[in-house]
């Protein structure tokens, strides 16, 4: 090992081409003849994989013969993104990469553009956790990401006649270079059944859970560098199999048909990702993964406490931090019960205080309708001991309310871990914050809805559980790798310290008024909005203009986002070309991107409704000189590190109080993008750091819409009250968009006159006042330079090696262990 640099794991460029060239031969297996860019990729991928091995066993020999504790990282979704360019870049050998595939006649962009991006989740929530992988393996924390290897990712978003269509995401189908098979590290999981009491021999009475259903799950594991050090962790997904023979114990003849032709069969349970948003949410095969993740995860830790000689289960929480990254994963607190309890036979208020002490709850929502609840009656065939558990778990927590809060039934009502309203339900979120020490939001304003709001209740009981962890992002993916000339500008203004300490961005601010840096500025973001328009041309066919205004909004398509005040900000533009022939406005290029939940159905008229109106303003020549909209299919990891680098102004226009925090917003900034937004999520935090004249704000305020809905909110007085507004409403209704169809697009119009959820009406004034303060400052294009270099310079907060270092100090108690170069 001290002579590697002439080993195979070398870092110089004749050792890594001599690592592609023997996995070209010995892994790849290609005639030389018929070699292509994607087997050079592969051979690359796996000659880099092999290098963070070595990290890898450095890293784990460290953590755990030293006995420092671990982070375990609970997710159903991980959103990793591309892997090869930001493992380059955290081994420190982009350049000595690009020179051996030089010597071997490729080149190194198109080889990076052969991979194809895991989609192991849906949007915000995924991408944060591989943003805290990234900065948990930087910061030297020793961690493993624990989640499900899905067959298929979130679909391929494809537009046909302005429609969103979906195709599966087939993203196994040329191997994934990346990950290791562990046939040997696997675990049986339960699955429906009975439980079953019994004395044991000491003469004590216990419960077994006798499942009628095992599946099997085997671990696939990811190596997850850290930047510039020697720390590299580990991403655990599980793959769920049948188990070797389907003759159980437990099964007797008529069983095994029955299991034959059951809905359940292994394989199924790690096919496919589910999407947010689904109307019909509640699917039991969606319980089986959470439960089939979460147990294989608490078994394999239990199993390496096992493994490290002398250390009891008792340990646990000394050695192990385990955070749950929503509800998804909360089932864990229920599992960990059943092994400590039912296996391990501890007593249950030692189990319990374990427990407690093990887990902490991220909680991401308070949408009413994104709870997750489950069906009683489905969770008690599902999992009939867990469902046991729960109800002990509840009596005793109740027992405990009722002592804090005597007589206060209508208080023991709204906090059971059992729903009753609308039929018997499991509460997720309850059981993840009576099973948590520590309950975490994910902004500031969000954590103060929560303590206020949805764990209104939880936070008068145990004050000193809740606390704030604003979101952050990795500037190694967002900056370093998504903007290379911004990358290389801050290395020459400032030094590279910025990567690993994004605050030391602040030594921007003394160029902020600077002739030369400015221009500099200009030029990096010119080339990053040309880099955006040659992607668009090319798959939309849509032109556009690298100098003018890059106004983009890419975030998961849903009412509450607000898309739509978007579209009527552009269709207002359109209709006063249109009126007045004379007039002029600076010419603006409005960008979109994000998927719709497959069964969401406004969300897809959404789609069709920005469409449309590109469609229409892009080919009139009344308009075309000063707009155009384009949507960028299949908004995906990928193609976010082209677009953020390209936003002049970035839209985050949720209605207050809906957004948790947002993380697009986070990226748009450090990129130099200026925000156009409400008080919402991490805007309001956004603001603060920019400064409010670096910062466009506009909309009601949390409160307000409160206030506003309780006063009985009418959005038809809105559009009486509007002339311009209801002639709006009126083109977007009246086929101009649609070649003359008013059927199409009606349902949108007609959600927003009549109902408006989301506010979107009682905003709109407030948001064109907003936009005329853009366009006024983007007219002065020094002053613009400013403000984008502000937000750039101030954004440092919001780098996730910050988030993680506060979860680290004031949660999981993990400090950095440094693995020897
Ligand atoms: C639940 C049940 C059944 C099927 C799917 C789901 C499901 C899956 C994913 C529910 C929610 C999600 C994802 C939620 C999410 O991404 N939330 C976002 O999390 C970000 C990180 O904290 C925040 O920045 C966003 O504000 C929040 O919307």
């Amino acid at each position: 090992e001290q002579t590697r640099s002439h080993s195979r794991t070398g870092m110089d460029p004749d050792s890594i081409r001599r690592g592609i060239v023997d996995h070209l031969r010995y892994s790849i297996g290609r005639p030389a003849a018929t070699l292509r860019p994607e087997h050079y990729y592969r051979a690359l991928a796996l000659a880099v994989r092999d290098r963070m091995q070595d990290n890898r066993v450095a890293s784990t020999r460290t953590s755990l013969e030293l006995g420092h504790k671990v982070v375990c990282y609970f997710s159903a979704e991980f959103l990793m993104g591309p892997q090869l360019g930001v493992n380059l870049l955290d081994l420190g050998i982009e350049a000595a990469a690009a020179t051996a595939l030089a010597e071997l006649g490729q080149d190194l962009d198109e080889v990076l553009a052969c991979e194809e991006e895991p989609g192991l989740g849906n949007g915000g929530l995924g991408r944060l956790a591989a943003c805290y992988l990234d900065s948990l393996a930087t910061l030297e924390r020793p961690a493993i990401g624990y989640g499900i290897r899905y067959e298929y990712g979130i679909f391929d978003q494809e537009i046909r006649d302005g429609w969103q269509v979906e195709k599966t995401d087939n993203w196994l189908v040329a191997g994934n270079p990346w990950e290791i098979a562990k046939p040997d590290v696997s675990y049986r999981v339960g699955w429906r059944g009975y439980s079953e009491h019994y004395r044991d021999a000491g003469d004590v009475d216990r419960v077994r859970w006798v499942p009628g259903r095992v599946l099997r799950g085997v671990a696939y594991d990811t190596p997850v560098q850290g930047y510039d050090v020697r720390t590299c962790n580990v991403l655990t997904l599980w793959s769920a199999h049948a188990v070797d023979s389907f003759a159980l114990a437990a099964f007797n003849t008529g069983d095994y048909y029955k299991a034959v032709e059951d809905e359940v069969n292994s394989e199924t349970v790690t096919k496919v990702l589910y999407p947010n948003d689904e109307p019909e949410a509640g699917k039991r095969l969606r319980l089986l993964q959470q439960y089939f993740f979460v147990s294989c995860s608490l078994q394999h830790i239990l199993h390496i406490l096992d493994d490290l000689a002398g250390t009891s289960v008792r340990a646990l929480p000394e050695r192990f931090a385990v955070q749950l990254n929503d509800t998804h994963p909360s089932i864990a607190v229920a599992e960990l019960m059943r092994l400590l309890v039912d296996e391990r036979r501890l007593d249950w208020d030692e189990a319990w205080a374990i427990t407690v002490a093990t887990f902490g709850y991220t909680n991401h929502t308070l949408l009413p309708e994104a709870l997750e609840t489950w069906p009683l009656a489905m969770f008690d065939e599902s999992l009939p001991r867990h469902l046991e558990i729960i109800y002990e778990i509840n009596r005793r927590f109740l027992d405990e309310v009722r002592a804090a809060f005597p007589g206060d039934e209508a208080r023991l009502r709204r906090m059971s871990l059992i729903g009753e309203e609308g039929g018997k339900t499991v509460r997720m979120a309850h059981l993840a914050t009576v099973g948590s020490h520590a309950i975490n939001g994910v902004a500031a304003l969000h954590t103060e809805l929560l303590e206020h709001s949805v764990l209104a209740d939880f936070y008068q009981l145990w004050p000193e559980r809740f606390g704030n962890k604003t979101n952050g992002v990795t500037p190694r993916r967002f900056l370093a790798r998504a903007n290379p000339g911004l990358r290389e500008l801050l290395d020459a203004t400032i030094g590279p310290g910025w990567l690993t300490d994004l605050d030391r961005l602040r030594e921007l601010e003394p160029f902020a008024d600077d002739p030369t840096f400015q221009r500099q500025w200009r030029e990096v973001k010119r080339g990053n909005k040309a880099r955006l328009a040659r992607y668009v041309h090319e798959h939309t066919g849509i032109e556009l203009n690298p100098d003018w205004l890059f106004d983009i909004q890419v975030k998961r398509i849903h009412e509450y986002k607000r898309q739509h005040l978007n579209v009527l900000h552009i269709v207002t533009l359109y209709h006063r070309l249109k009126q007045d022939p004379d007039a002029t406005i600076a010419p603006r290029a409005f960008v979109f991107g994000g998927k719709a939940a497959p069964g969401y159905f406004l969300a897809k008229r959404i789609i069709k409704l920005i469409n449309a109106v590109g469609e229409r303003v892009n080919n009139d020549p009344d308009v075309n000189r000063f707009l155009r909209v384009a949507f960028v299919p299949n908004f995906n990891v990928q193609n976010a590190e082209l677009i953020y680098p390209a936003a002049d102004l970035s839209e985050q226009i949720s209605t207050a109080g809906k957004e948790a925090s947002g993380t697009g917003n986070m990226k748009f900034m450090m990129n130099g993008a200026l925000t156009i937004g409400t008080l919402d999520g991490a805007n309001v935090e956004i603001r603060d750091e920019a400064g409010p004249e670096n910062f466009f704000l506009f909309g009601r305020t949390a409160d307000e819409v409160e206030q506003i809905k309780r006063d009985g909110y009418r959005p038809a007085d809105y559009v009486d009250g509007n002339p311009e507004l209801a002639a709006v409403l009126g083109l977007i209704g009246d086929g101009t968009f649609t070649h003359g169809d008013t059927e199409v697009l009606r349902p949108v119009v007609d959600n927003l006159y009549r109902d408006d959820p989301f506010l979107v009406l009682a905003d709109y004034a407030a948001y064109l006042e907003a936009q005329e303060r853009v366009s006024a400052a983007w007219a002065d294009s020094a002053g613009w330079t400013r403000m984008s270099i502000y937000n750039s310079a101030r954004s440092g907060k919001f780098s996730s090696d910050r988030a993680i270092a506060e979860y680290c100090d004031d949660i999981w108690d993990v400090g950095p262990v440094p693995v020897p170069k």
